[in-house]
């Protein structure tokens, strides 16, 4: 189980944090999923076959940027 957080710095409302939260629980392996919306984060549990590439993708389906690290 990998534990992560991403930052997303265009999540500014709770219409945000269902699209994301309902994008990213559907990635095969992903157990929870949770944005924080004062922080702009997505904090993400998640195991095989989900990987970091396919949950930022995810996000990005919803029309929002993830900022590289
Ligand atoms: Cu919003």
């Amino acid at each position: 189980m990998t534990e992560t957080t991403i930052a997303v710095p265009e999540i500014h409302c709770m219409h945000c944090k269902m699209s994301i939260e309902g994008a990213v629980a559907g990635v095969a392996g992903v157990e929870t999923v949770t944005v924080d919306v004062p922080t702009a984060q997505v904090a993400v549990s998640f195991a095989e076959p989900a990987t970091m590439d396919a949950i930022v993708a995810a996000i990005e389906s919803q029309g929002y940027e993830v900022p590289s690290n």
